[in-house]
């Protein structure tokens, strides 16, 4: 075996250790925030009589990894099946505090067991409830990017297909 291929041998070995170490589902971040969670899919019915309900319960969540505060303003959500994906409201993240990003409107605040709550909005629900073609559904891109369903800017992402009625997905 020459120290070339002896060399790609060890590597790849070490590669398959850290896959195996890896859960699949594992969230990352390339940048300061993190997605971690998702609720595509608000609990009860989404819409009676062409009213829009329980906007607040589709949200997803937010982890700023950091060691330092963050303002979430200018990040941009972007599903990857639409164009209307606004940037992050102003809101200051601690260090190591996470926050619910809902669809609906709201007063920004932190709860009571030390959770943050961000509002988007909108007056309608913007996440697919279910979306299997594309991979990743979600991505969560550093300030000044677009929302044009590409990689570009690109520091987070979520997938979830199908989601069940209220329920919570990691990314
Ligand atoms: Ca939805
Ligand atoms: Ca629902
Ligand atoms: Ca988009």
């Amino acid at each position: 075996m020459s120290r070339t291929v002896r060399t790609i041998a060890l590597a790849s070995a070490a590669l398959a250790l850290v896959a195996l170490a890896t859960p699949s589902q594992a969230a990352s971040t390339t940048g300061a925030l993190m997605l971690t969670h998702v609720r595509p899919n608000a609990a009860g019915a989404d819409t009676r009589g062409g009213t829009q309900l329980n906007l607040n319960g589709e949200y997803f969540v937010i982890k700023n990894v950091t060691a330092r505060t963050v303002n979430t303003g200018g990040y941009v959500p972007d599903s990857t099946t639409n164009t209307y994906g606004r940037a992050l409201p102003s809101y200051n993240l601690p260090a190591g505090a996470r926050a619910y990003v809902h669809t609906g409107s709201g007063r920004h605040y932190r709860d009571s067991s030390g959770v943050h709550h961000v509002y988007r909005g909108y007056a309608r629900h913007v996440l697919l409830n279910t979306s299997t073609v594309k991979n990743p559904d979600l991505r969560l891109k550093k300030p000044g990017s677009l929302d044009n369903n590409t990689s570009a800017g690109s520091i987070s992402s979520c997938n979830w297909n199908t989601a069940a009625d209220g329920t919570t997905y990691s990314c």
